[in-house]
């Protein structure tokens, strides 16, 4: 199979230019390539993890990469496909938001080993430079007006309303693949299916100014069995930023997916053969409530984003939290593990008794319900199941001397920090 027919065969191509002509590229030899990512906020996340895969596979089938950090085109903002026009960051935020995406996208392909080795850049580095006056005499004039204002991405927003500066978004990243073109020989760009418009722009410039035969690979957006936008953990992006997502949050994103988006995210997301997957296919279907193909891709895409220790630890904590060993796991584990769970900052002034702390905490409304809860038995602190209406929360309670987890009930959990 060729990487052409892998990356199809992959879910992983939308659209193409001239597919003919791009099959012979690949064929034939070493293809410069690139991918753009603007600073648009201080971390990639998992929208942008298609294209960044498909860099990979090309990179590992002997193309060179030049992923690009949009240090330029973040201070300008793409209009493609937005409803409405972007807020201007600061220079400061978008120079500081650069970097972070810059070291993001280092962990991802090889940088260091092998004549295809990746090299990064920006396009800060051009643009930087170029006077207005160059800009429109040497770049513009291969543009009309009407070619620019008939791309789907940018269509809507013509009625709607749309900045000079916006508008101009698409010519700027005309020039970068012109510019990369003539610096270092890439012919061909990815992106996603949003980006087709501003992508052929640089074929196009390429074809007017160089005479030179550019392509274009989009990869599709994703979406899930009931088409809707994939990527969201109850409605929050999962940012490739430990930080922001922790592992485990992102571990239980790809364990929640659905069975009918399972193996055709496999392919999607995974570096495993298609042989490999078609048989994890052949396990999950005849057994779905294991949850093989769930559980695959949790631990490949973990794996490749945050490494092996933070899949193992995801994995633990998952699986101590179902147990209900709350005393197996460390502070840090649990803040990932129950981030998502009410939390009570105690004060010293707070009773510790038991049924105090339920009612300060806000577990329960009242008094009465407190009592009645501890008596049932339905308490739970670190695990152990209090019954004493007189039981006193105490240093042994604090778990790395930080937090106390208490649960309600099976799964009602709640966190003390003190
Ligand atoms: C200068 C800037 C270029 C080439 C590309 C760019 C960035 C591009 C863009 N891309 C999105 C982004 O940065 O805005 N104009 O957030 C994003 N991309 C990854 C995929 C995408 C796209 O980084 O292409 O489709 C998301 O999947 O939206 O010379």
């Amino acid at each position: 199979m060729t990487i052409f027919e892998e990356l199809k065969a992959r879910g992983l191509v939308f659209q193409t230019t001239d597919e003919e002509a791009l099959k012979k590229a690949l064929d034939e030899g070493h293809v410069s390539f690139y991918s753009g990512y603007d600073p648009t906020a201080d971390s990639l996340h998992l929208g942008h993890l298609v294209p960044i895969l498909v860099m990979k596979h090309l990179q590992l089938a002997g193309h060179k990469p030049y992923p690009l950090v949009g240090g330029a085109t973040g201070l300008i903002g793409d209009p493609s496909f937005k409803d409405d026009e972007r807020s201007l960051q600061t220079k400061e935020t978008v120079k500081e938001w650069v970097a972070s995406i810059r070291s993001q996208l280092e962990r991802f392909i090889e940088f260091e080993k092998g004549d295809n080795k990746a090299q990064m850049v920006n396009n800060y580095d051009w643009f930087e430079s170029v006077s207005f006056i160059d800009f429109l005499r040497d770049v513009g004039k291969y543009f009309t007006v009407n070619y620019m204002m008939s791309k789907e991405s940018v269509k809507k927003r013509i009625e709607t309303g749309i900045s000079y500066t916006e508008f101009a978004y698409q010519i700027m990243q005309a020039y970068d693949f012109y510019v990369l073109n003539q610096k270092y020989g890439v012919t061909l760009q990815i992106g996603g299916s949003d980006q087709w418009g501003n992508m052929t722009a640089g074929t196009e410039l390429l074809r007017r100014k160089a005479d030179t035969q550019g392509h274009v690979i989009t990869v599709p957006l994703i979406t899930d069995a009931t088409g809707k936008k994939f990527g969201k953990s109850e409605g929050n992006a999962v940012w490739l930023n430990p930080d922001k997502t922790s592992p485990y949050e992102m571990y239980q994103f790809w364990l929640n997916v659905m069975d009918a988006d399972a193996v055709r995210f496999l392919k999607i997301f995974t570096f495993l053969s298609l042989d490999e997957i078609e048989d994890i296919r052949a396990k999950f279907e005849a057994a779905p409530h294991e949850r093989l193909a769930q559980k695959t891709l949790a631990k490949e895409v973990v794996t490749f984003v945050h490494g092996e220790e933070a899949y193992k630890e995801a994995v633990k904590i998952t699986e101590q939290l179902f147990a209900g060993n709350i005393k197996s796991l460390s502070a840090k584990e649990l803040k990932q593990g129950l981030s998502n769970v009410p939390n009570y900052a105690v004060k010293p002034e707070d009773s510790f008794n038991i049924v105090d702390i339920l009612i300060a905490a806000g577990i329960v409304n009242s008094k009465r319900q407190a009592r009645e809860d501890v008596q049932n038995g339905a308490i739970y602190i670190n695990g152990e199941r209090v019954q004493d209406l007189n039981y006193q929360l105490s240093n042994q309670d604090k778990i790395d001397n930080e937090l106390t987890v208490i649960r309600r009930g099976k799964k009602k959990y709640f966190v003390l920090t003190y």
